[in-house]
């Protein structure tokens, strides 16, 4: 007989066939796979390797474009391709910016949600929560009842941004339904589509994260991965920087300083990351890739999976880093 069910944690479906693929289980009368038992039960992560997750594959999961969708980004990993959003989305949208506690309590919500709105993506409204520390979830809910016109809403975003963490903050907050997604700090934790009843006329859909292949976190051992899912406030940590000086960020990143004039760096990095700052003449990480970069005034360099640097004036920089990792320059966030 053909079996049709799926993992009720994770949405792979479920088979008995082979233990190393995805979505084993001993038993199909079971409803979590063997990955999502052992992470629920044991905390044991297997990290599996999905990179075929794109916007055009999310997307055409969504067969209704009269539904809501949430598109959750973690505010520290605003992801390079944000603006792409449009051209992929005929849905309502709500920007979730997941992840608050992370950054410090004195930066302005106000701020960040202007910066947003003038990038002009597109959405019908902007929330910044922590699903972790249940913050603003109400304003979140009560954006859903606003904008809400089918039954069936979705959420999407890439991976690790939250996404299965906030339905279960909403079943937990909003819903006599007793079901648990999985989550984990490893991405692609949620491997196919999930939905969860959630009150008579309103189920929400859990969906497989989008996959970056540019992100730090593909390339680092597991004790770097937990360093990189910080659980902590971040305590932002200023180096005021002259030419010829450098820093270096644990083994990953090095910046040197080419300008003349000085500056004003201040790392949004989670905490336990060393900042070193050496002589230009050190060669420590000169060996791996290099790039140089212009930065304007007010500008903030991301380093894709780790976090950002906000910069205040205008300068020249050297950065050594493995080619795979994006990095890019945006204006000032917060
Ligand atoms: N600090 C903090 N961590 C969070 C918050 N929400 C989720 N996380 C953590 O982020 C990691 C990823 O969470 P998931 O809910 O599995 O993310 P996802 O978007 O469903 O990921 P995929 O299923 O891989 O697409 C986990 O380690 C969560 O504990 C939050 O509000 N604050
Ligand atoms: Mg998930």
């Amino acid at each position: 007989m053909k079996n049709n069910k799926y993992c009720i944690g994770c949405g792979v479906k479920l088979q008995n066939n082979d233990s190393n693929y995805l979505g084993y289980v001993d038993d199909l009368a079971k409803d979590y796979c063997m990955r999502c038992y052992k992470l629920i039960n044991y905390g044991v992560y297997e990290s599996v390797d999905i990179d075929n997750i794109d916007y055009e594959k999310i997307f055409h999961e969504i067969n209704d474009t009269n539904s809501l969708v949430l598109y959750v980004v973690d505010i520290l990993n605003i992801p390079h391709d944000l603006k792409n959003i449009k051209k992929y989305i005929k849905n309502n949208w709500i920007l979730v910016l997941n992840k608050r506690d992370l950054l410090p309590l004195s930066v302005k919500e106000n701020k960040i949600k202007k910066y947003f709105d003038e990038l002009k993506l597109g959405y019908l409204d902007i929330e910044i929560i922590s699903t972790k520390k249940n913050i603003n979830m109400d304003n979140l809910m009560n954006k859903i009842n606003k904008y809400q016109n089918k039954d069936d809403i979705y959420v999407i975003g890439y991976t690790n941004a939250g996404k299965s963490s906030l339905i279960n903050k909403i079943i937990k907050n909003y819903s006599d339904n007793k079901a648990q997604l999985t989550i984990s700090p490893l991405p692609s934790t949620t491997i196919g589509s999930v939905k969860i009843p959630i009150r008579e006329h309103l189920n929400i859909i859990d969906t497989p994260g989008l996959v970056d292949n540019e992100n730090i976190i593909n390339y680092v051992d597991s004790k770097m991965y937990k360093k990189l899912n910080g659980k902590r406030e971040i305590k932002p940590k200023t180096f005021r920087i002259k030419k010829d000086e450098s820093l270096i960020i644990d083994n990953v990143l090095r910046i040197n300083y080419l300008s003349y004039n000085n500056n004003s760096f201040t790392f949004y990095i989670p905490n336990d990351f060393d900042i070193k700052r050496v002589s230009i003449k050190n060669d420590v990480l000169k060996d791996i890739n290099k790039k140089i970069i212009n930065v304007d005034d007010n500008c903030d360099l991301v380093i894709n999976g780790l976090g950002f640097i906000k910069m205040v004036n205008k300068c020249r920089i050297e950065i050594f880093i493995n080619e795979k990792i994006s990095i890019f320059i945006r204006n000032n966030m917060i």
